[in-house]
């Protein structure tokens, strides 16, 4: 096996699952602000130092997403962020896209940008540790959206990102977001996604991108948060399960879902029910941003005697998806804690 596919598979690992923690400087001031602390340098430092340092997270995170800032700062005493991760077993990875722009010429879509000089800020991030990395395009649902024109320039950025991680030597994270903003439902969104995913695996196919060497970081099919028709459990799950049996190629070697805006418990009973279920030839994983944070951001408060209480919560969170990677979460695990 080659080493890119061995982290692949490390990043998958069984029971555990990817911590993302690279808000972009405007979305952490985002989330700070909901509790309320400024976003300064070293306020972020301190808040994500928390989450890295926390004792026995290993046991359910195979990985961390940082943003370039995280990449390149330190703990209180000094241990580079990537190094303090990596001796402790848990892979350090890379935001390396540059965001969401307008797409001309597309009224309401997006285009992820980043591509310019990625060849040579790769080389830089697999010097400073990384050992892989993540790009996400943006797909709005609405009336008359998205166009393939929009589908089309997303797939082929992505897989122009994928080519480029591997020739530098580090794994990419391929992650085409279906929004759940919006009142459509379910099967709206199955629509979309399915267009979206067959188009990004076209994309990668062209630009001879294996498939064993790269990690899957979709959404689930979820009804629009503002869908008057919501979805069980179950539904979401084995539409998920349907819909990425069509799209997503058997080498994959697994797929780490994102949250979305659902509830920390949604995104880990969806993900536990569709291990539950079972049968797909990949790993079903976690890359959680709001859904392994949320509360633990909300029990810091920003405040330094509080940092025990914010790394307890987040382990809560971390152990329960890493449950659910077995389908063996339980309710009773939420209410124990
Ligand atoms: C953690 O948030 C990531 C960065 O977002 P911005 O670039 O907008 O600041 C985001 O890409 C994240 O990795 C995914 O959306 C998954 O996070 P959620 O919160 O949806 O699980």
């Amino acid at each position: 096996m080659s080493e890119l596919e061995s982290i692949a598979r490390a990043i998958v690992a069984p029971g555990k699952g990817i911590l993302a923690a690279d808000e972009s400087s405007p979305t952490i001031k985002k989330r700070f602000d909901s509790i309320q602390v400024e976003s300064t340098e070293d306020n972020r430092r301190a808040y994500r130092q928390m989450l890295f340092a926390a004792a026995g997270a290993e046991q359910h995170i195979s990985g961390v997403i940082l943003f370039d800032e995280t990449l390149r700062q330190s703990t209180d005493d000094g241990t580079p962020f990537p190094k303090l991760l990596a001796e402790r077993g848990i892979l350090p990875g890379i935001k390396v896209d540059k965001g969401a722009k307008d797409l001309a010429g597309a009224a309401g879509e997006k285009i992820t940008e980043g591509l310019d000089g990625l060849r040579d800020r790769v080389a830089e991030y697999a010097g400073l540790g990384a050992k892989f990395a993540k790009w996400r395009a943006v797909i709005d649902i609405a009336e008359a959206i998205p166009s393939d024109y929009c589908l089309e320039a997303n797939a082929h950025a992505l897989a122009r990102y994928a080519a480029l991680c591997l020739e530098g030597g580090i794994v990419p994270i391929v992650e085409p977001e279906v929004l759940m903003d919006g009142g459509h439902d379910l099967q709206r969104c199955y629509e979309v996604t399915e267009r979206t995913l067959c188009r990004t695996f076209g994309a990668l196919y062209a630009q001879r991108v294996p498939p064993e060497q790269i990690v899957l970081k979709p959404n689930m099919i979820l009804p629009g948060k503002k869908s008057s028709k919501q979805a069980s459990v179950r539904e979401v799950a084995e539409a998920t399960l349907h819909c990425f049996r069509r799209c997503v190629p058997a080498a994959v070697p697994g797929i780490v879902f994102l949250s979305g805006g659902q509830s920390e418990q949604e995104a880990t009973a969806h993900l536990n029910e569709m291990n539950k279920l079972g049968g797909g030839p990949w790993e079903l994983s976690f890359s959680y941003g709001r859904a392994l944070q949320a509360s633990a951001l909300q029990a810091w408060g920003g405040r330094a005697e509080n940092l025990a209480a914010g790394q307890k919560t987040f382990l809560h969170r971390a152990k329960c998806n890493g449950a659910a990677r077995s389908g063996s979460w339980t309710e009773a695990m939420e209410k124990v804690a």
